[in-house]
């Protein structure tokens, strides 16, 4: 017997923490260093570990759930859609996949949907709102996912970035696009591209730049008015300036500020800020 009908799970990359047995579970990838390991879940104090990493002089890496993690988050439930951050960056996705097979395997009549997000953060925020709204509204399990699908098109991830570092130094960006940051008060404005990779757009200089820039590249994708999600790490006060810049052209626009879980803060580095929206 299921415990649940429904069940919505996605890794951490996410920024959000739920436990494993709530309609919305996540499940945390890790951040390594020589002599530490944190888990990305509600028990990590994610100022505190950006500090630590800050003064750490030895490789650091990080590493996606395993088969296990995403099966014990499953949790006996009938239907589940998962999420996973990139898989032109992570391992999450190989892994869900795998789980998914096992789940459906050995509980026959369940059925686990992968969606890989190609992105990261406050899109993936965006995808489970979505999903959750599916779900509420009683759509059939086949019709979540086209619906789903189809949405994923019509929304986007813009970063701005203080440093790409930790991207570049664990293989996760082009050696060339590091050089061209790490200049002091220089920032990189960027996006999720479409196969999920980061892409360059502008290189800025100041902070309230990279919000004008920001702004103006939700502008040329598509953005009239509708959701916003911003995701920052530890830099509240860049995201209520992007909040309120676009505030002043769309009173009524639903925009949400939160901020970055252990993933995304390592990646992004201290400052760094991550914009989903739809188009
Ligand atoms: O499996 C693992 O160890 C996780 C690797 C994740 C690598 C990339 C994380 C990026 C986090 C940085 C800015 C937004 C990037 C958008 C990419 C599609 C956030």
């Amino acid at each position: 017997m299921f415990k649940t009908k429904y069940k919505i799970v996605a890794d951490s990359s996410s920024n959000l923490c739920q436990k494993n047995d709530s309609a919305i579970a996540t499940v945390p990838l890790k951040i390594l260093t020589s002599e530490k390991e944190y888990t990305d879940d509600a028990s990590l104090d994610v100022i505190q570990m950006v500090k630590e990493l800050a003064e750490c002089q030895g490789k650091t890496s990080t590493s996606c759930p395993n088969i296990y993690d995403w099966l014990n988050a499953f949790d006996n439930a009938e239907h589940i859609f998962c999420i996973t951050i990139t898989s032109a960056l992570s391992g999450a996705y190989e892994s869900a996949m795998q789980a998914k097979q096992e789940y459906e395997k050995k509980n026959p009549g369940a059925k686990v949907h992968v969606f890989d997000s190609l992105s990261t953060g406050p899109e993936i925020s965006l995808m489970i709102e979505r999903l959750s709204q599916n779900i509420q509204q009683e759509m059939e399990f086949n019709e979540i996912v086209l619906d789903i699908e189809k949405y994923q098109q019509k929304t986007h991830l813009l970063f701005a970035l203080e440093s790409v570092q930790n991207l570049a130094r664990n293989g996760r960006i082009h050696p060339a696009m590091a050089k061209i940051v790490g200049v002091l008060n220089l920032r990189i404005v960027g996006e999720a591209s479409d196969e999920g990779t980061l892409a360059p757009l502008h290189k800025c200089r100041g902070n309230k730049r990279a919000i004008q820039k920001l702004f103006e590249e939700m502008k040329t994708k598509g953005y009239q008015g509708k959701k916003v999600r911003i995701d920052h790490c530890d830099n509240e006060a860049s995201a209520i300036s992007l909040k309120n810049l676009i505030m002043k052209e769309y009173p009524d626009a639903d925009i949400q500020v939160k901020p970055c879980r252990g993933l995304c803060s390592y990646y992004a580095e201290q400052g760094g800020i991550l914009v989903g929206f739809e188009e």
